[in-house]
């Protein structure tokens, strides 16, 4: 199948300019191996600024410092952020010990950032140490291909240790999901590792691809020469807790079990979050059901939705063309029919599911199989040595003595999983030790959360990170004071409408707009299943703060059993719900 489908209904206009210079990458080549070697600039060149995406990197610089360099005439000091690849977030304590010890001695900021899609992030690292930090990652069993760029991110997975059946089966899915959708090039390894074996991947058996999807690319048979129109998310979940946050996602796997094993999955297709302020062709939305398929047809439905997906997507118009604009343009009945055609199978009614909640149990919980696991909440994901509060000594103290495995979650936190009776006390007693368990911090705060924003991110309007912890004190006060100290409110912080921190499924969000300035929005679930609305633009803190004031009292006054600030938000008409993203998200 080709773009000249006339179902395909594309736009006749020019191809963006990273088509060509994917197209002319030499499968994600360019020249990044000579750039490497220019030291003239700690940046790269040309096509290679956007290249080294498809490598696990941004090229940023530091926007604190940006207006001072420039009045002593010096450029930014440019570095990259590196992305590592961990389907499920599971990474050993030994590969810990290994990114810690990087971290401090090879980045800029010394800090591991946890992002929300279940891996880390390494800020500030300087040209001369991108490629010592490739080999010391694979050496490390760990590499950083395709997490950002125009592919299939990091695949996410339940963070589910308790029920560790099905979670064990989930992960697995995951994993095989991520390995069948990775750029297949060995640009990579080539680049990085001299052409050295890749210990992450190279090992594992990639399966068959059905005739149907491949993109007739003998090295890119699933992604294509040119690779996807825009990024492409993927999850695997397990019910009732969606703690990925599923309908931020274009292709999501829900678990459905069956006397205790998996049976199959349901198919949700088309969630994504970006938006543009005020440019009403952009909107956030929720993935649409596709149906069940069996454990057989996993990997072919993967392929057949991504490859549905890289020949009809918009490639002149990349805010038009992540998967939910395609469904729109052509109709989720047509999408739905080829990716059955492709897959060679036709998708079965939805099995029931149900979502309760999205964020993690903090402390400790037992699994099935006895063993015990440690939610550890780290603010904003940011691991780094606080005065009083020595984060990341912490975490690297419990890996030196950890059997088991660490597990990143959707949410920014880290549990330690899989710890014997034995040792249970010991660990935490070093988490507490380093501030790693606080019995201060609250259930709001603990269902807060905020992307990165300044002074690492280049699309930052507004602070985000930086900002929350402040503000959520002051939540937290306004919650006491309706006496909801035990009660949250999904609360989340962007520096930007591109929506990283999943504001636009939060019950409250606050978006970027300038330095100091947010949209407000309200009216998302606590299950995470609707998107809010904008209820108030370009407004500073203490005008936030006098809102909030005002809902939670009403909240705590009015609210039915149970009643989430969200749902209380839409029944008492504080916002009207958002109840079919494209035509009713701006109206
Ligand atoms: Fe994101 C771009 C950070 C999750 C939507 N995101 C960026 C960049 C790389 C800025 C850039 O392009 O130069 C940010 C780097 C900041 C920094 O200094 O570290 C950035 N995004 C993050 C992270 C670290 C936020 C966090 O605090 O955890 C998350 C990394 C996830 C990961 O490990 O892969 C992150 N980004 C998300 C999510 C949430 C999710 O996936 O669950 C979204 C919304 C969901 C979606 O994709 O619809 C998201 N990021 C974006 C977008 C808008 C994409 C679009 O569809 O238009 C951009 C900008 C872009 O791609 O052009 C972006
Ligand atoms: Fe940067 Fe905007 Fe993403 Fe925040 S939402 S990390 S400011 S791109």
């Amino acid at each position: 199948m080709t773009t000249t489908d006339p179902r395909a209904k594309l736009p006749d206009a020019p191809l963006a300019d990273n088509e060509r210079l994917k197209g002319d990458s030499d499968h994600l080549r360019g020249t990044i191996a000579e750039d490497l070697k220019d030291g003239m600039t700690g940046g790269f060149n040309g096509d290679n600024f956007q290249l080294i995406r498809f490598h696990g990197m941004y090229e940023q610089d530091n926007r604190d410092i940006r207006a001072e360099r420039n009045e002593q005439k010096l450029d930014s000091l440019k570095n990259v952020m590196l992305r590592c690849r961990l389907p499920g977030g599971i990474i050993k304590p030994e590969q810990w010990l290994g990114i810690d010890k990087f971290a401090g001695e090879s980045t800029l900021y010394g800090s591991i950032r946890l992002t929300n899609r279940q891996t880390f992030q390494f800020h500030g690292v300087l040209k001369d140490n991108i490629k010592p930090m490739h080999q010391w990652l694979n050496e490390l069993g760990l590499d950083s291909i395709a997490t950002a760029g125009d592919v299939n991110r990091n695949v996410l997975c339940t963070s589910n240790p308790v029920e560790s059946s099905l979670h064990k089966e989930a992960y697995e899915w995951a994993k095989k999901i991520s390995e069948h959708l990775l750029p297949k090039t060995r640009a990579y390894a080539e680049i990085w590792l001299d052409g050295e074996k890749l210990h992450s991947t190279d090992d594992l058996v990639t399966a068959p691809l059905a005739d149907s999807v491949k993109s007739g690319d003998a090295t890119e048979p699933v992604l294509g020469k040119n690779y996807l129109p825009r990024k492409f998310k993927t999850t695997v979940v397990i019910p009732p807790h969606n703690d990925v946050d599923l309908h931020a996602n274009d292709l999501n796997f829900i678990a459905i079990g069956e006397n205790g094993k998996l049976a199959g999955f349901n198919v949700l297709v088309g969630g994504g979050l970006s938006m543009e302020h005020g440019n009403t062709k952009t909107y956030p939305n929720t993935a649409r059901e596709f149906g069940f398929i069996g454990l057989d047809k996993v990997l072919d439905c993967a392929a057949s939705v991504v490859s549905v997906q890289r020949d009809w997507g918009n490639r002149s118009d990349r805010k038009n063309a992540k998967t939910r604009y395609t469904i729109e343009r052509v109709g989720l009945d047509v999408f739905i029919d080829e990716v059955e055609k492709r897959m060679d199978a036709k998708f079965e009614s939805i099995r029931p599911y149900q979502f309760t909640s999205r964020g993690d149990r903090i402390g400790w919980v037992q699994g099935e199989e006895g063993r015990w696991h440690l939610t550890l909440f780290i603010e904003n994901g940011r691991l780094l040595d606080y005065p009083g509060r020595p984060l990341k000594t912490g975490m690297r103290e419990i890996a030196k003595i950890h059997k088991g495995d660490f597990r990143l979650t959707a949410n920014q936190n880290l549990i330690v999983a899989n710890v014997p009776e034995a040792q249970k006390a010991q660990i935490e007693q070093i988490a507490r030790d380093h501030g790693l368990i606080s019995d201060k911090v609250t259930p709001q705060r603990e269902n807060s959360m905020a992307c990165v924003a300044l002074p690492t991110c280049p699309l930052a309007m507004a602070e985000a990170e930086r900002f929350l912890p402040a503000f959520s004190d002051k939540v937290d006060e306004i919650m006491a004071e309706n006496g909801l100290s035990d009660d949250y409110i999904v609360l989340r912080v962007n520096g930007c409408p591109n929506g990283c921190g999943r504001t636009m499924l939060a019950e409250i969000g606050l978006v970027g707009k300038a330095v100091g300035r947010y949209n407000l929005y309200a009216g998302g679930n606590r299950q995470g299943t609707r998107i809010p609305r904008l209820f108030k633009e370009n407004i500073t803190e203490p005008e936030i703060l006098e809102i909030l004031n005002e809902w939670i009292a009403a909240w705590a006054k009015g609210r039915e059993a149970d009643e989430g600030f969200g749902d209380f938000a839409v029944r008492t008409g504080i916002v009207k719900p958002v109840v079919d993203a494209p035509r009713d998200f701006w109206a």
